[in-house]
């Protein structure tokens, strides 16, 4: 495969793709800062085991040292974890920047889909994607990883969106933009930290092998862009809706107060939600991004037993 001269592929990712077993893309902002060190760290590692266990291989993506880079080692997950919020956040305006200065970079949901469709990696488990915030009448704030949702042929699996999002008008946005959102086993668009939301996905599906259907659809026929796979926390591992929402309601008022906006925003709210909640919600987190490492693996499975039916069609994905 031709790959781009910018990006550098793991030998063991590289090899999966040439053999066309399933790979999974994870991101990186969520190491950096999504959560604190050093559960961030042992976080990344435990999603990287657990997609191993489920039949894929891991492709956490990153910038290093001027290089997009699909498949880190551990010392490049412990670096990017250890140094946290001093490592820039890179969605996709900023990656020209970091790589031409010969930086290093923790991708978000945005830049990490772009560098995963130039390796040739379809489908990406994260946490929780970005989307229009709250009061964004007035702050225009709209994250780009809607857009590359409209654009890039990556299929996202999250927990929903936190409700530090306005998640009607993220539903809305995603609508006008083609970008279907699939609900894994729900009719409610999951919320996160909380299985349901007062939102409906737009479609229900109950089995991997449904999801990837849809997806090889799709592609096959050249539409342009991905889909979310949201799929709701476990129960055990949910947080009460009213606790959450308190915690939201406060670390919002403080950023209007302070006058968080553009990129600062969103790492802001996530880490003072994390503050007011103490521990439980970093354990919800992680538990749930788990859960979508094992849903991305089994849909990554089933997505790749498509591609080996049909190589013309895969040939253009
Ligand atoms: N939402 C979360 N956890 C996260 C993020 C969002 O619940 O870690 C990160 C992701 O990397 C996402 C980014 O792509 O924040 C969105 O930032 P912005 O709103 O500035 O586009
Ligand atoms: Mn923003």
């Amino acid at each position: 495969m031709q790959t781009n001269p910018y990006l550098d592929i793991d030998p063991e990712v590289a090899q999966a793709l040439a053999e066309r077993r399933p790979v999974v893309a994870l991101e990186s902002t969520i190491i950096s800062h999504g959560m604190p060190y050093p559960q961030n760290v042992q976080t990344a590692l435990r999603v990287e085991a657990e997609i191993r266990a489920h039949g894929a291989v891991p492709a956490t993506v990153a910038i290093v040292n001027g290089r997009l880079r699909a498949g880190l080692d551990r010392a490049g997950i412990e670096l990017l974890g250890r140094d946290g919020r001093a490592v820039p956040k890179v969605s996709r305006r900023d990656i020209p920047f970091i790589v031409a200065a010969g930086q290093s970079g923790a991708t978000t949901v945005a830049a990490t889909m772009v560098i995963a469709a130039l390796a040739g990696i379809r489908v990406f488990a994260t946490g929780g994607i970005g989307g229009v915030h709250r009061g964004a009448a007035q702050s225009f704030d709209v994250s780009a990883d809607l857009q590359e949702l409209a654009q890039t042929q990556v299929a996202v699996v999250c927990a929903g969106a936190k409700s530090i999002l306005d998640l009607r008008l993220t539903l809305e946005y995603l609508e006008t933009h083609g970008v279907p959102v699939v609900g894994y086993r729900t009719h409610a668009l999951p919320a996160f930290y909380t299985p349901e939301s007062d939102f409906k996905v737009d479609y229900r599906l109950d089995d991997p092998a449904r999801i990837a259907a849809a997806m090889f659809a799709k592609w096959s026929m050249g539409l342009k862009g991905g889909m979310v796979v949201a799929n709701p926390v476990p129960a055990a591992f949910a947080m009460p809706r009213a606790r959450i929402d308190a915690a939201i309601e406060q670390a919002l008022r403080e950023a209007g107060q302070q006058g968080v906006n553009g990129k600062q925003s969103t790492p802001f709210m996530l880490a003072r939600v994390s503050e007011l909640t103490g521990g439980d919600s970093l354990a919800t987190n992680i538990e749930l991004v788990l859960n979508n490492a094992r849903l991305a693996s089994a849909i990554a499975v089933q997505y790749q037993r498509l591609c080996g039916y049909d190589d013309a069609a895969s040939a253009t994905h």
